[in-house]
């Protein structure tokens, strides 16, 4: 037999989705091995280039602490201490339980918990939404990435619509706002250096100097300019003023395309350079001369992705933001415009109706909002007004102890003797540790499954390269196992994966897809998305003022709100908590919460750090290596100090993804961070965080 290549698609949270290929050893005694995973160089998008986390992917398929058995917890919650099971003896605790929480509580004190994990089609969406909807279980908002985003250029587009990225090739001047293009998004770069080629200048907007910021070229008219985290709106506000006041506006283009100008014009009358220099830190000048530069270039396209969208005023960030390209017309222009995730065009090919089945679904449960996890498990009626608390908590494709802000609230909530805890897993992550059943899940070359990808049009095929590891299996297979363990008898709880993608898939040819291995989404051939000037809003302009936010609560015109937990909002906390704390995505090795665990990944990237500028490490006595506290009203941990140039003072960074065991105290990043909603979307502001900083004693 000898070996054999098989086709697939990376499965993470990663707006690149590369398509990659495998070559498997069917000869293997034990059945059939991978034994080489490469960048596949005919995928459109990422052209045969994987990242530094993927190419060792088999290091995570093949690892020894891969999860391969169900297993029963024996300790304390929390210890680790657990005993192999196994399916059947699983799952009948799994629907004992289940049955016992509803019989009590009533259904809605269940929980499913899940995020991106594997954002393939049928990993994301095949069927938990039937079970859990079935059982009448509380609905989880799954918004801690992305959904405020569109929601918030809705407010102004009618639409979340915007530009693919691809099309920065045709512009001539790239803001990348809030986004760090060379790690996040590295298959972005190569179209950002073709426009370059052709004379584009780039101006990076952040509060950190990231490794995106280092590649501007100053010679060539690039800039970095870092204000305080939370603060754009106010830049933004003071753009547009320049803008008006200086007569950079497209007339005649605002006239036809717009709605509500005169009042922005009021809006951003007193906004100028100066004052919103006192609120972002950005010198009254550089703000003057971004706006002209802005204006000045038709086609000038913002690239931004989500970094900006966790603060208390994430939605009117990229609402305020969407007010630009309508004031100086660049939507008209190739290339102008704003590009953020495609999702809008890519995953909207879904019938998410078809997967979730709303017609089989129990009651009309409550919602919860995932990024209130903490609260959530913590309060006697799930943070509501009334309803039951929760009892029962499913989680897969997401690890919340890491990920989700206010996680010491998180462990003290998974560590009730009264709540029944499942996870659905690849490795044993700080989450599973708190389980009373843990199950193991497949990784991406064990089941087939559609990418559907948020950083270009493409969505692509997955197909399986080898069998299940172990006992493992995906999470469609595990949702019917739960249905045939609850004794339930709905047909469409049981439907095969075939089943599931040729239904949910009205305008794509499944056969076609897999014979070609990609399909593009449908996108306008002169690569302008709205080059006739019509929007999606109901007056089918761009509102510059807005009646569906009025009816909302909030402001019809762009508005900056500082952020309660920020330099501009409460004193008494800013007096505590002087400095403003990010955890951010950092290593080139991990991907979200995952790899950092991997004996390949993890100590290549060396191991959490508290980084600050000099000044604020000289005021408290801090050098290089020293042990720091970090610390707020949420959580204390301890960290060493790394003193960089790449920040303000008054600005910190703990890089995340890091796990309880890499901390020398056990405490995470995430247990600092905010958990106040965003204004509106749904969105969670973890980087609108105030902690102080000591020498650990
Ligand atoms: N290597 C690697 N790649 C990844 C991931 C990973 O973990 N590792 N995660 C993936 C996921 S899930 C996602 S959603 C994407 C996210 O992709 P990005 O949105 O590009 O990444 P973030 O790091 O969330 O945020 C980008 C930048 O926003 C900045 N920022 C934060 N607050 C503000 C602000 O108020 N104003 C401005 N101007 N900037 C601000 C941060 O300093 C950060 O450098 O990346 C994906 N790619
Ligand atoms: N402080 C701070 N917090 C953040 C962020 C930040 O920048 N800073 N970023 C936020 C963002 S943008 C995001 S997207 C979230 C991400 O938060 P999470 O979704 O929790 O992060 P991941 O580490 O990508 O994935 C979670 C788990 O899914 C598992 N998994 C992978 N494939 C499968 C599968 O097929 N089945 C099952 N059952 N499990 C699988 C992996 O093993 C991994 O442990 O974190 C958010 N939280
Ligand atoms: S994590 Fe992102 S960059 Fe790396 S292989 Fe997957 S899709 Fe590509
Ligand atoms: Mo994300």
């Amino acid at each position: 037999m000898g070996t054999r290549t098989i086709d697939g698609t990376c499965h993470h949270d990663c707006p690149d989705s590369c398509g990659w290929t495998v070559t498997v050893d069917d000869d293997a005694d034990a059945g059939p091995v991978a034994v080489k995973l490469r960048g596949n160089p005919a995928h459109p998008s990422s052209a045969g280039e994987l990242c530094p986390k993927v190419n060792r992917f088999l290091d995570r398929v093949y690892s020894p602490d891969r999860l391969q058995h169900p297993l029963r917890r024996v300790g304390p919650k929390g210890a680790g201490e657990f005993e192999r099971v196994s399916w059947d003896e699983a799952l009948d605790v799994i629907a004992t339980n289940l049955r016992r929480v509803i019989d009590e509580h009533g259904a809605e004190a269940v929980m499913p918990f899940s995020d991106a994990g594997n954002q393939s089609m049928l990993a994301m969406l095949g069927l938990s939404d039937r079970f859990f909807g079935h059982l009448g279980a509380s609905r989880l908002i799954r918004a801690i990435c992305g959904p405020t985003v569109g929601a918030a250029m809705a407010m102004t587009n009618g639409t979340g619509r915007g530009l693919d990225p691809a099309e920065l090739e045709h512009s001539d001047l790239i803001l990348l706002w809030a986004t760090n293009t060379k790690l996040t998004n590295r298959h972005l770069w190569p179209t950002i250096e073709r426009a370059r080629q052709r004379g584009a200048r780039l101006v990076v907007i952040d509060p950190i100097r990231t490794v995106t910021a280092d590649a501007i070229d100053t010679t060539r008219g690039d800039r970095f300019i870092q204000p305080l985290p939370g603060t754009d709106v106010s830049m933004m506000l003071a753009m547009m003023h320049v803008i008006v006041r200086d007569g950079l506006t497209a007339d005649e283009w605002v006239a036809a395309h717009t709605l509500g100008y005169g009042e922005l014009c009021d809006a951003v009358a007193d906004w100028t350079p100066e004052r919103a220099s006192a609120e972002c830190g950005v010198p009254a000048d550089v703000i003057t001369q971004l706006a002209r530069d802005y204006a000045a270039t038709p086609n000038a396209a913002i690239r931004t992705l989500i970094g900006a969208e966790h603060h208390e005023n994430g939605a009117m960030f990229f609402r305020t933001m969407a007010c630009l390209p309508a004031l100086t017309g660049a939507w008209a222009h190739r290339g102008g415009g704003i590009a953020k995730s495609v999702g809008s065009y890519t995953e909207s090919q879904i019938d998410e109706d078809v997967l979730a089945r709303p017609d089989i679904h129990r009651g009309a449960p409550r919602t919860l909002n995932m990024s209130r996890l903490g609260d959530i498990l913590t309060s006697p009626t799930a943070g509501e007004p009334t309803g039951p608390g929760i009892h029962a908590f499913v989680n897969w494709n997401c690890n919340p102890l890491v990920t989700v802000p206010n996680a010491d609230a998180i462990r003290r909530g998974l560590t009730r003797d009264d709540l029944f805890t499942v996870v659905h897993e690849q490795f044993m992550t700080d989450t599973a540790r708190y389980a009373d059943v843990v199950l193991p899940a497949t990784t991406q070359i064990e089941a087939d499954d559609i990418v559907f990808s948020w950083g270009s049009l493409w969505t692509a095929y997955n197909t399986a390269a080898i069998p299940p590891i172990g006992e493992s299996c995906s999470n469609t297979e595990l949702f019917r196992r739960l249905a045939r363990a609850m004794g339930y008898t709905e047909p469409a709880l049981f439907d095969d994966d075939e089943t599931l993608m040729r239904d949910a898939l009205p305008t794509i040819d499944l056969d076609a897809l897999r014979a070609d291995g990609w399909v593009r989404a449908p996108y306008p051939d002169d690569g302008r998305p709205f080059g006739d000037g019509n929007f999606d809003t109901p007056t089918g302009r761009v509102h510059l003022v807005s009646d569906e936010l009025a009816g909302i609560g909030q402001p019809r015109v762009p508005t900056y709100v500082a952020p309660n937990e920020g330099p501009g909002g409460d004193t008494d906390l800013r007096r505590r908590f002087p400095l403003q704390l990010l955890t951010p995505k950092h290593h080139t090795r991990f991907l979200n919460s995952g790899y950092s665990d991997l004996p390949k990944h993890g100590p290549a990237e060396g191991g959490p750090f508290l980084e600050l500028d000099e000044r604020d490490a000289a005021e408290r006595g801090l050098t290089d290596g020293a042990l720091a506290r970090v610390w707020n009203d949420r959580a204390s941990l301890d960290v060493p100090v790394k003193i960089s140039g790449r920040l303000r003072p008054g600005v910190v960074v703990i890089p995340w993804g890091w796990w309880t065991a890499h901390h020398p105290d056990g405490n995470v990043a995430n247990m600092l961070t905010n958990d106040t909603l965003t204004e509106w979307g749904g969105g969670v502001a973890f980087s609108d965080t105030l902690v102080q900083v000591t020498a650990a004693t």
